[in-house]
């Protein structure tokens, strides 16, 4: 039995509170979506199976380049994080695997995997950063890692991403995830050609150290912190990076890492279709790389991702498990609570986008019928699926309502005490 960091008797009486209400909306729903010929038991169980990664950086209050203002209670190191985690999932029962991030993250891995397996939790992708120079690294990435022009660079670089697979072995988690900041401010100040092969040929030394039933995933961003050029910008580029590299490498869509506009859910076809879809780190955004809570700006386009998630399991695609993972930056909000509403967010287009009639929709594809093509859509977007994610949590252990639970339960204030403040900082993303 996993340790428990909210107790069972406090979610037992907050459901209680809750039941009848939770029962008589549940019904009605269901028999809405009857009329749609839609069983929503069948619904809930395919939202209860979905699941998505926690970032382990996500639990700790985020900042700007301008400033960090923590609130109480922030995690000390991993293993709070993990407890902060443990919350999340205990009340939502949507996210059970946390992606670690190296070496911010680093333990000895036994006692990672030891203090995660008590709280119930998995890992899921392994992060590397060579973004960042670590305190007393020899070579620096100021001017770029796995493009570096310095060949000892970029095989320290390789060193770290074989660093990350080996302790993700060591604790059960199964992808590496490499995003690199390398890039350029200025024209001129690289060949953009060279980079890339410098890139590939590092790339490929990391792809030799994977485990067999391992995949990397290569995360494409526009800008930042580069600004003129970034050596995997979009997700053209992904995509030759996972075809070079082979049948273990796929492309992971970081929902922020786009032009504003960009027709992302076409961009998740494609990789669907070429079979080069890993998986996503869910957020959302209004200008940049905003890392907002998943559904908070744009929730149709949430959905419209969900939308070709869907699709390709109706149509039968196979071999198709993409990674689904959580990549925010909590600024002004408790951010175990950003990280429950944004889990819930992300089932939440996942419901609706289960709600869609693909056959009508196909019938007014065919008839060039677009109004009703859209409506269609938008129907099953429209349909207000909170009891489905409520049941679903029910049924798993998980809260009705998990942010009530959360602030009833008053783990910020009990870990405030344990945790010393902490200081604000002048900037930073984590
Ligand atoms: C880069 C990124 C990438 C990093 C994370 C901290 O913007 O999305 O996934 O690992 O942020
Ligand atoms: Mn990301
Ligand atoms: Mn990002």
């Amino acid at each position: 039995m996993a340790e428990q960091k909210i107790s069972n008797d406090l979610i037992a009486s907050e459901n209680d509170r809750l039941l009848a209400a939770h029962e008589s909306d549940y019904e009605a729903l269901g028999a809405h979506v009857a009329r749609r010929s839609i069983d929503i038991g069948a619904v809930t169980k395919e939202v209860a199976r979905f699941f998505v990664a926690v970032p382990s950086w996500g639990v700790g209050t985020g900042g700007t380049r301008f400033a960090r203002f923590p609130g109480n209670g922030e995690p000390r190191g991993i293993f709070d994080k993990l407890d902060d985690c443990a919350v999340v999932q205990q009340l939502t029962r949507a996210t059970p695997t946390v992606s670690l991030h190296i070496p911010w993250d680093k333990a000895d891995p036994a006692e990672l995997k030891a203090h995660a397996d008590a709280l119930g939790l998995g890992f899921d992708a392994m992060n590397s950063n060579t973004f960042s120079d670590a305190p007393g690294q020899t070579n620096s990435y100021k001017y770029g890692s796995l493009s570096h022009v310095d060949a000892a660079t970029r095989a320290q670089a390789v060193e770290h991403n074989i660093e990350c697979i080996e302790i993700g072995k060591a604790i059960g988690s199964k992808a590496l995830t490499v995003w690199i900041g390398d890039g350029s401010n200025f024209p001129g100040q690289t060949n953009f050609a060279q980079s890339f092969e410098r890139y590939l040929a590092a790339m490929q030394d990391v792809y030799k150290a994977l485990p067999d039933d391992w995949r990397i995933f290569s995360e494409h961003k526009m800008y930042e912190p580069a600004f003129y050029s970034t050596v995997v910008q979009d997700w053209g580029t992904n995509y030759l990076i996972a075809q070079t590299l082979g049948p273990k490498a796929f492309c992971l869509v970081d929902l922020g890492h786009h032009a504003p506009n960009t027709n992302i859910e076409m961009i998740v076809s494609r990789l669907i279709q070429f079979k080069k879809l890993g998986g996503f780190h869910f957020n959302d955004s209004k200008y940049g790389d905003d890392d907002l809570d998943a559904g908070s700006i744009d929730p149709y386009r949430l959905f419209l991702v969900f939308n070709e998630l869907v699709d390709a399991d109706h149509r039968g695609v196979t071999d198709f498990h993409p990674a689904h993972m959580i990549d925010q930056s909590h600024n002004v909000t408790d951010p175990i609570e950003s990280l429950i509403s944004s889990a819930n967010e992300i089932r939440r287009a996942y419901a609706q986008a289960l709600l869609v009639d693909r056959e009508a929709l196909a019938g007014y594809q065919d008839d060039n019928d677009a109004l009703m093509a859209s409506d269609t859509l938008k129907r099953a977007y429209r349909t207000d699926v909170e009891p489905i994610l409520a049941e679903a949590r029910l049924l798993a252990g998980g809260a009705i309502d998990p942010i009530a639970a959360y602030r009833h339960s008053g783990y910020r204030q009990f870990v405030s005490d344990k945790r010393p403040a902490s200081t604000a900082g002048s900037g930073g993303i984590v």
